[in-house]
């Protein structure tokens, strides 16, 4: 699927998305996953070709004669990582199943919105006037949240012109994607300055206790995106100090399910959440809206409008009224692929008997 626009961040120019479906034909109904890896392994380790391979080679045949989503999960416990390939099959057998009981998303969930607040995330551009553009039209939209992404050459100042341009009521937060080390710590504190929201994972996945003696220089809020791979480094990472804001995408955790329970420990620990994105098609989408109206999800999301990437979804899209995105509120995800389009979109097809 092509982009609007091209997005940039630190680790790589997307301009297209190349995008794995799985559907779950089960006795009683059909349900759709989206699995979010990337044609390359540069923001986790996972990657598209790589997911399918474990998903054929180990995981479907593992979760022959499960008989719900939760059991998807137990089934594949035993492998190591591979977190994203094993969400995108327990989203496709949670929506077959939501979808035979007449239950939607949210519902299972625990969502208590009936719409969620959108924040856009902005990539790196080629100037700076550009890059106000570009927030300029997004504010203009509605959004009620921008998140900048930043690198080394690109952010305090580029920060700076964002807010002498549109003020300092705007929620504003960047996002490094591991772009930093520790002797950035002073660089990274003349960011406090600004009122932000958060800053997002600046250093490295594995440098938990990098972060926390971050936490100690910089006064703005450090938020783990790439770091948060389960409930558990959740955990480890909110007792070391290393993280006060999570930033949840449930493929990088292995599921929906996994991402409920960092919901419910940062809730418990007073954390605040927020659903992050993978530039995801209106399934995965939908999956996301559905989370990010859970009551812990405080913070408006990576929860766009499908036209904030997409000319053409391959669901109905997701039109932003007001700021804001209904939850749906169907069986199951709530929305579908449109058969045409689909089609059109398709490169490869591949039918497994489990
Ligand atoms: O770090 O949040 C990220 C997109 C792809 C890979 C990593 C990230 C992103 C985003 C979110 O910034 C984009 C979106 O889906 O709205
Ligand atoms: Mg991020």
């Amino acid at each position: 699927m092509p982009l609007v626009s091209p997005f940039r961040t630190s680790f790589g120019t997307q301009t297209e998305r190349d995008i794995l479906l799985v559907k779950a034909v089960t006795g009683h109904a059909e349900g759709w996953g989206e699995c979010v890896t990337l044609p390359d392994p540069i923001y986790s380790p996972e990657y598209t070709e790589g997911a399918v391979d474990v998903m054929k080679r180990f995981f479907i045949p593992a979760i022959a004669g499960v008989r719900d989503a939760n059991g998807v999960g137990e089934a594949l416990q035993h492998f190591k990582g591979h977190r994203m390939a094993k969400a995108v099959l327990e989203m496709a057998v949670l929506d077959a199943e939501l979808r035979a009981e007449g239950r939607s998303f949210a519902r299972e969930l625990g969502g208590v919105h009936e719409t969620v607040p959108c924040g856009v995330s902005v990539g790196i551009m080629d100037s700076v006037p550009q890059l106000l553009d570009a927030v300029g039209g997004y504010l203009d939209q509605g959004y009620v949240r921008i998140k900048l992404k930043i690198e080394p050459g690109w952010d305090v100042d580029v920060v700076r012109a964002v807010r002498e341009r549109f003020g300092d009521d705007v929620l504003l937060q960047v996002d490094a994607n591991t772009a930093y080390t520790l002797r950035d710590a002073r660089h990274l504190a003349a960011l406090d300055a600004f009122d932000l929201l958060l800053i997002e994972q600046p250093l490295e996945e594995e440098d938990i206790v990098g972060h926390a003696d971050l936490a100690k220089i910089v006064q703005t809020p450090i938020c783990l995106d790439e770091s948060i791979t389960s409930a558990q480094t959740a955990a480890a990472a909110i007792r070391l100090g290393a993280t006060s804001i999570i930033n949840i995408k449930p493929g990088r955790v292995g599921g929906y399910l996994e991402a409920r329970r960092i919901h419910d420990l940062a809730a418990a620990a007073g954390v605040p959440v927020w659903c992050g994105g993978m530039v995801e098609s209106g399934i995965g989408r939908a999956a996301n809206i559905a989370l990010a109206s859970l009551p812990g999800f405080t913070l408006p999301g990576d929860v766009s409008a499908s036209d904030r990437f997409y000319r053409t979804d391959i669901t109905p899209p997701f039109v932003m009224e007001d700021g804001h995105l209904p939850v749906p509120t169907g069986p199951g995800l709530g929305v579908a692929p449109i058969p045409e389009v689909l089609e059109e979109l398709t490169t490869a097809v591949e039918w497994l008997p489990v």
